[in-house]
């Protein structure tokens, strides 16, 4: 194999080894407001269906509200809806009564 052949090899193995890495980049992936899938399994996908997205490019279906954060607000075990069943929809303020406890608690 001649010189010249050899390196064009070596370039084109090089240039593959980028291009795949430029593929699974997460620079291409789409956001996760936008990739057709309930990544925050609350029922709702993508922009604007889910409330926790504010637009297409948002990378979180997260919202801010106690219902649609991603954590365990009150302790009782159940995060967010549609698992803790004090949430009505992802949009619902608190994952427990506010009248019981600060922050709130489930009521006893
Ligand atoms: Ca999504
Ligand atoms: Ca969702
Ligand atoms: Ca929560
Ligand atoms: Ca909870």
């Amino acid at each position: 194999m001649k010189a010249t052949t050899k390196i064009a090899g070596i370039a084109a193995l090089a240039a593959i080894a980028i291009l795949a890495v430029a593929l699974v980049s997460p620079v291409y992936a789409p956001a996760a407001c936008n990739d057709r899938a309930d990544n925050d399994g609350d029922g709702f996908i993508d922009y604007p269906a889910d409330p926790g997205c504010t637009s297409r490019k948002d990378k979180n279906e997260l919202g801010t509200v106690q219902c649609d954060n991603g954590l365990d607000d009150d302790g009782d075990n159940s995060t967010d809806y549609p698992d803790d069943t004090y949430c009505t929809s992802p949009a619902g303020e608190f994952e427990a009564n506010p009248l019981c406890g600060d922050p709130p608690q489930p009521c006893k």
